[in-house]
């Protein structure tokens, strides 16, 4: 079983979203999802989700993607992560491009994703403030 993770705050959830999270599970047949907590937002990304948590987590478990989901609290997991679940292959949007590399020299396989055009949550409140 090839199995798949990665991470993300998920806020506000959107195509962009789904469109990752259906290349991520096309590259193997598990995907973990690591989802930022409230307070990881907060204090790591200086950014305040619409939705807390657990309605964040309910959310992405309805994805039919989506195998698991596990709380992401901090940069650092991502190595433990990656033995702790036995992850063959890392997922993200290549805004991220090089930032994990380093989970190669342990074997995993590290893969950017063109992030999908025009949709983000952060222009979807905008686009909701102007009215
Ligand atoms: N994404 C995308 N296209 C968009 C918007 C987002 O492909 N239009 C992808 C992002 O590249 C990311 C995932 O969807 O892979 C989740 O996006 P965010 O919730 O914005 O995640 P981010 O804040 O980048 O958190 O440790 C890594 C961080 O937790 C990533």
């Amino acid at each position: 079983m090839r199995r798949v993770i990665t991470y993300g705050t998920f806020d506000l959830l959107h195509y962009g979203h789904i469109n990752l999270l259906r290349q991520a599970k096309a590259l193997g047949d598990y995907l973990i999802v690591a989802l930022s907590t409230d307070e990881f937002n907060w204090v790591e990304k200086h950014k305040k989700s619409y939705f807390p948590y657990e309605v964040r987590k309910q959310l992405l478990e309805a994805i039919r993607y989506v195998d698991l989901v596990i709380p992401e609290e901090s940069w650092e997991q991502k190595k433990t992560d990656a033995k702790e679940y036995h992850v063959d292959v890392f997922v993200i949007g290549d805004d991220w491009t090089g930032k994990f590399d380093f989970l190669k020299d342990q074997g995993v396989e590290v893969v950017y994703l063109p992030r999908t055009p025009e949709v983000s949550t952060t222009q979807i409140k905008q686009d909701l403030q102007q009215g």
